[in-house]
Formats: C-alpha cells, sequence, structure tokens
C-alpha cells in the first residue's frame, strides 16, 4: 500500500519534472513493459499471477493529449500474451492495437514487441490491458491523458487526482475456471472477490491491512479516475453520504452530472469529483455487482462489497465501523441505466460535437446468449446444454492467423466479408419466451467492409435468448457518439426521432441494456482493421465479436501505415 503510493508519488513527481519535455520529446518516450508471474496474497492464500513489471493493477501511463509513445513489452511469462491501448483510436496504425488474432499474432513466452500508443483528441481516463486469452485478469493497469500545455480541465482544477481500479479476484487460478467452463459449457464461476485497487477491501477475509485509503481535507476536491477493469461484472460504485459529479467518461468531458452511485460497465472509465464536504469523519467507498438475474447454467454472480476507506485529515472519533454507502438492489435494471440516462457531452467551442447527422451506412446487429445442444443434455450450461453468443447470429470464430496481416498481405481463406448488416431472422428479439429452435448460432469468422469516411450507425438489439442480459459492447479504433438507447425492440420509425443529434456522449464502450437496445454513430475515418466485442470476457470467449476493416481513403494522408519490422509471428 505505501509502496504503492511511494510509486505513483514518483510518477507525479517525474510528470512534473518531464512534463515540459513530455511534449517536445513526443515521439522519443519510451516505457519498458515486462510480463511476468508474481506471488499476490489475497483472502487468505497466495498464487501466481501474471503482472505487468510484478505490479497488481500494473503500472501506469501518465501522457499529454497527442503525445506518442512506445512501449516495449517483453513476455518473460509462460503464456502468449498481447497487451491493448483501451480507447486510444491509433490513427491509421492498427498494429500494434493488440487484440490477438485481429491485429497482431500473440507475443510468445521469450519474445519482444515493441508497441506504439498514438494519442489524438483522447483527453481523460483510457486503460490498457492483455488482449489475450483471460490474461486482463490481472495485466491491466490506467493511462492517463492531461490536456495539452496551455489547455485546460473543462471544471475547477482539483486538489488531488486519484485513480480507482476496480477488478476481481478468483482464488483458483483464472485459466483453470476459464478451462472448467469451456470444459463443461457452463457459464465461468463467480470470482471470490471484487477488487479496489488490488484489494478486496476490509469487509472480505485477511484484507484488512491492504484495504486502499484516500486521506482527504475537509473542503477540498478530488478527481477520482475510475476504470472498471473487471473480466465480467457490472458494477455500482458510491461513496457513503457523499455525491459524486461525473465529468468525463471513456477519455472524453461531459457535463457535470451529480449523482449517488454510477454504474460502470465492462470496459468503461469515468472521471468523478468528489467534494469532501462532510463531517470529518471515516467513510467507505464501495462497489457491488448489477446482475439483473441470475444467469445460465450453474453460476451466480460475484455478491461481495468490495471497499476502500476516503478518511478525513483532522482530530476527531471516527465512527465504527465506518459508514456503507447504499446500493440500489443488485438486480435493479433501471438503476443501472440512471447514469447512461444524462450522459452528455460538453459539445461547446472547445468540445465540438461531430456527430453524423445523416448517415451513409446502417447497421443492426442483434447481441445474443446462444447454445449448442449436448448429447443427452450432458453439458452444464441451460439445460444440458453449452453456452455460446453472437451478433447477428454469427458465434465467431477466431482465426490461426491475424486478419489485419492477412488483409495486408492479401493472404486469402483467413476471414470472410459478408458479415450481414442486419439480423438473418427478425423476430420480437425481447419477448419473454422465444422458440429454443432460434438458440442455436451459426459460425463464421465474417468481417464488414467500410468505405473509407464513411458514416455509420449501428443499432445493437439485446436479444432474450437464453437470458437477456446487458453487453458492454467496445469498438477498437473509433470512438463513437451515442445517441440512442431503450429497452424492447428498436423501432425504426419511431426511435430515430428521440435521437439526441445535440450533445451525445463520446464513448468506446456503450452497454446495451438488458433485452434493450443502443444506437451508435461514428464517421470510420481510421484506415485499419478494428476489432468489436462484448467486453464481458466470457462473452467473448463464447462469439459475441467481429471486426471492421476500414478502407484506405484516395489521399496518402487517409491511408494505413506500414507495419512495424518486429510484428510477431504466427
Ligand atoms: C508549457 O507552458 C509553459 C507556460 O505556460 C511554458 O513555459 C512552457 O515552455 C510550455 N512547454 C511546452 C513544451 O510547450
Ligand atoms: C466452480 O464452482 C464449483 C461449484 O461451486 C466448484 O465445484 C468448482 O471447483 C469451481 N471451479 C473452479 C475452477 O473454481
Ligand atoms: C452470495 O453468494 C453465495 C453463493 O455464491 C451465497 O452462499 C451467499 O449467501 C450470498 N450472499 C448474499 C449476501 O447474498
Ligand atoms: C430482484 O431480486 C429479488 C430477489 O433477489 C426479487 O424479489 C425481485 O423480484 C427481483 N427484481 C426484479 C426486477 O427482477
Ligand atoms: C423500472 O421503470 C419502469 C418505468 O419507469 C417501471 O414500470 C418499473 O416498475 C421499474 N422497475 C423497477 C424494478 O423499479
Ligand atoms: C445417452 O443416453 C442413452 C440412454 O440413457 C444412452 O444409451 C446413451 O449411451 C447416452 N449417450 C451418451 C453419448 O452418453
Ligand atoms: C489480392 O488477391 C486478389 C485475389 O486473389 C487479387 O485479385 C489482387 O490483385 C491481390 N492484391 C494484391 C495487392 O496483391
Ligand atoms: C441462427 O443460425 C442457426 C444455424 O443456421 C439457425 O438454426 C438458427 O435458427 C438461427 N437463429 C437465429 C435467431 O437467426
Ligand atoms: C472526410 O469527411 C470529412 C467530413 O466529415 C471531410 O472534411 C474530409 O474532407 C473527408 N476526407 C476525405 C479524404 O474524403
Ligand atoms: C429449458 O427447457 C425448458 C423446457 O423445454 C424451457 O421451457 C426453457 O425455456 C428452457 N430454458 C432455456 C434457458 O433454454
Ligand atoms: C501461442 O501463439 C502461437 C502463434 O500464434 C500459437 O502457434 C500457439 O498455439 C499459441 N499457444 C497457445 C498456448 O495458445
Ligand atoms: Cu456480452
Amino acid at each position: 500500500m505505501r509502496l504503492i503510493i511511494k510509486v505513483f508519488l514518483l510518477q507525479i513527481l517525474a510528470f512534473l519534472v518531464f512534463g515540459g519535455d513530455i511534449h517536445c520529446q513526443a515521439s522519443t518516450r519510451g516505457l519498458t513493459f515486462v510480463v511476468r508471474e508474481a506471488s499476490y496474497t489475497r483472502l487468505c492464500s497466495t498464487k501466481n499471477i501474471l503482472t505487468v513489471n510484478g505490479q497488481f493493477p500494473g503500472p501506469t501511463i501518465y501522457a499529454m493529449k497527442e503525445e506518442t509513445i512506445f512501449v516495449d513489452v517483453y513476455n518473460k511469462g509462460k503464456e502468449n500474451i498481447t497487451i491493448h491501448w483501451h480507447g486510444v483510436t491509433m490513427p491509421k496504425y492498427p498494429w500494434t492495437d493488440g487484440p490477438e488474432y485481429i491485429t497482431q499474432c500473440p507475443i510468445q513466452p521469450g519474445s519482444k514487441f515493441r508497441q506504439k500508443i498514438i494519442l489524438s483528441f483522447e483527453e481523460g481516463t483510457l486503460w490498457w490491458h492483455a488482449h489475450s486469452d483471460w490474461t486482463r485478469a490481472t495485466v491491466h493497469g490506467a493511462i492517463i491523458v492531461y490536456p495539452k500545455n496551455g489547455t485546460k480541465y473543462p471544471f475547477h482544477k482539483p486538489n488531488a487526482e486519484v485513480l480507482i481500479i476496480l477488478g476481481q479476484w478468483w482464488k483458483k487460478d483464472v485459466n483453470e475456471v476459464r478451462d472448467e467452463a469451456l470444459a463443461t459449457g457452463a457459464d465461468a464461476n463467480a470470482s471470490n472477490s471484487l477488487l479496489i485497487n488490488g484489494q478486496p477491501g476490509d469487509l472480505l477475509p485477511c484484507s484488512k491491512s491492504g484495504t486502499f485509503k484516500l486521506t482527504v481535507d475537509h473542503g477540498k476536491t478530488y478527481l477520482l479516475r475510475i476504470i472498471n477493469a473487471a473480466l465480467q461484472e457490472a458494477l455500482f460504485f458510491s461513496i457513503a453520504k457523499h455525491k459524486i459529479t461525473v465529468v468525463g467518461t471513456d477519455g472524453s468531458y461531459t457535463k457535470p452530472l451529480t449523482r449517488d452511485y454510477i454504474t460502470i460497465f465492462p470496459g468503461q472509465t469515468y472521471d468523478v469529483l468528489l467534494k469532501a464536504n462532510r463531517r470529518p469523519d471515516h467513510y467507505y467507498m464501495a462497489a457491488k455487482t448489477y446482475a439483473e438475474v441470475p444467469i445460465a447454467g450453474n453460476r451466480f454472480y460475484d455478491n461481495t462489497t468490495t471497499t476502500a476507506i476516503v478518511q478525513y485529515r483532522g482530530y476527531y472519533t471516527p465512527s465504527s465501523p465506518p459508514s456503507l454507502p447504499h446500493f440500489p438492489a443488485y438486480n435493479d435494471t433501471n438503476a443501472s441505466v440512471q447514469v447512461m440516462a444524462s450522459l452528455r457531452s460538453l459539445a461547446d467551442v472547445e468540445h465540438p460535437c461531430n456527430v453524423p447527422l445523416s448517415t451513409s451506412t446502417k447497421l443492426i446487429y442483434t447481441v445474443s446468449v446462444n447454445s449448442y445442444p449436448c448429447v443427452n443434455n450432458s453439458c452444464e450450461g441451460a439445460n444440458g446444454t453449452r453456452s455460446a453468443a453472437s451478433i447477428n447470429n454469427i458465434s465467431f470464430h477466431t482465426p490461426t492467423v491475424d486478419i489485419l496481416e492477412a488483409y495486408y498481405y492479401n493472404i486469402s481463406g483467413v476471414y470472410g466479408d459478408k458479415f450481414p448488416s442486419v439480423p438473418p431472422l427478425v423476430f420480437d428479439f425481447t419477448a419473454d419466451y422465444l422458440p429454443l429452435l432460434y438458440q442455436l448460432p451459426s459460425t463464421g469468422t465474417e468481417v464488414r467492409v467500410l468505405e473509407y469516411n464513411s458514416t455509420v450507425e449501428i443499432v445493437f438489439q439485446g436479444t432474450n435468448l437464453v437470458a437477456g442480459t446487458f453487453h458492454p459492447i467496445h469498438l477498437h479504433g473509433h470512438s463513437f457518439y451515442v445517441v440512442g438507447w431503450g429497452f424492447g425492440n428498436f423501432d425504426e420509425n419511431r426511435d430515430p426521432l428521440r435521437y439526441n443529434l445535440v450533445d451525445p456522449p463520446f464513448q468506446n464502450t456503450i452497454s446495451v441494456p438488458a433485452n434493450g437496445w443502443a444506437a451508435i454513430r461514428f464517421e470510420a475515418s481510421n484506415p485499419g482493421v478494428w476489432f468489436m466485442h462484448c467486453h464481458v470476457e466470457r462473452h467473448l470467449t463464447w462469439g459475441m465479436e467481429t471486426a471492421f476493416i476500414v478502407k484506405n481513403g484516395k489521399h496518402p494522408e487517409a491511408q494505413m501505415l506500414p507495419p512495424p519490422s518486429d510484428m510477431p509471428p504466427c
């Protein structure tokens, strides 16, 4: 704990000392990530986990808007690994974006890959994580993007900044959890604890000494940079007796939104202001799972409460125990969409909103949980089936050569370019009862090709196949405007009339509500191959993903850059 703070202070110091230079030396700054195992003790037991530089959560990358950073990634572990810069759009340079077998082959044990992170419009909190198998459970960390020299936050400068990384801890090795689920066809076991900054918090066994503590001065304001790095769980986050004010999400500022709690879905980030304006005492900040229904099969959700402490400086007798925040019920879907319903981008002169007012490409993508039948109902998913997932009824089959290199070097037979623009079958997607025959998906490695500069609208439609649940859909290579959402089936005549085309939020991960829909718009102005997938890890493993190929424009300026010389071989 003390060590973490020390490292954090050193990094802040480094930022202050080199701050002015970072901008000028943009393209020469280099970092080193050594992926290796390290021993960690949580919940009274010790295990080896995969880490970056031995740290969990991993090191924070401090950057300035528009900066370019090189990261030398060494794999000194036993598993294949890739690293993704989540929310960094990597203009014209998909080569080091990271998803395995989509833009690169994995960095194999004993090898190294030099990755370039190209920041452009992003400002605020982003993060990095492994994008290979389930290794991101412990291989993740923050990317903090400060305003450029001469520009400021669009809110009063906070007195201090605090990183809050939310995660999940399994007592078993996560590979074992994944392997068991894949072998039985069941939903993966729930984790044993949620985490704040790598710690379960003092409500969980053997955790008191490690609990993260934020010491505050009465009257001061703190910027909390919150990342949901959990593999599976959507989380309610709150601080007892305090309100929090959202000022940004996914590396883009928003109009201030004051709330008792936020819901943060896997993959999302929120920047919130905390004003220390209550009676000096100590209070819990906490996170709990939102899970609308117990999911199919024998899995349940992680129902632990992870805590950290907000402690006011000064002399007083603290209440005992600290008060806990009040949370909505675990299955309160209405509560889960409250923040999403009110998020608005700044849409002012310094932060213009460039939402496409008309679109050239309209896509409707159903996102479904599915099932494969098993002989004698012998699997352990719903009704003895094997769990699966799909987009437009295609369960994605991951190739063994990455799609980007197949595209660039014209290698045929790796992927198809016939991803359907609408669901192959139109039915009452969110009906209470659906024919069991619809649960079976088809499989394929299909992508969709987008013309350079096309204006794209995607309506994601959740379905009630197997179990209607939320799906945080993340797009690589582009942020997008969330122009609308709702429960039930999308109505193409009525719903577009209510789109927000004035100040929609600009995000990279949109949670499609359980048995609902969400509509996004973006301009496909970034040539390359870009993954799009559900950020619930087991849904990704089951096939809820696809990719876009954005073609080159005519101008040399509008074309993909050539690959680096050290692309990992397949
Ligand atoms: C940043 O701004 C300060 C003053 O605001 C100036 O002294 C400094 O040279 C600037 N640094 C860069 C890299 O532009
Ligand atoms: C998953 O949960 C089941 C039921 O509690 C248990 O028997 C099994 O050992 C667990 N598996 C892993 C890998 O944790
Ligand atoms: C949490 O889930 C476990 C089983 O996974 C159950 O035994 C326990 O009673 C639950 N606790 C609460 C507070 O619901
Ligand atoms: C939420 O769960 C409780 C029991 O855990 C149940 O009584 C209630 O009906 C559920 N609410 C919804 C909206 O499903
Ligand atoms: C959710 O909101 C809808 C409409 O506002 C209401 O009909 C429903 O009862 C609410 N459900 C819960 C669980 O609060
Ligand atoms: C399925 O069940 C039938 C009847 O119980 C049995 O004869 C058959 O061997 C089983 N098949 C498998 C693959 O287990
Ligand atoms: C790629 O392959 C196709 C079909 O085999 C061929 O028509 C095309 O000319 C090739 N393009 C390049 C750049 O090699
Ligand atoms: C998906 O495709 C499978 C295989 O072709 C088919 O059996 C199933 O009915 C389809 N389901 C839907 C919802 O389109
Ligand atoms: C792409 O579209 C933008 C408008 O959204 C336009 O300003 C730009 O010139 C276009 N670029 C090309 C190469 O067509
Ligand atoms: C399980 O099977 C029963 C009976 O066939 C059916 O009513 C139910 O909908 C099925 N549930 C799922 C999740 O497939
Ligand atoms: C690691 O990556 C290489 C190259 O793609 C592949 O051949 C190998 O099967 C992978 N290993 C595992 C355990 O997935
Ligand atoms: Cu999902």
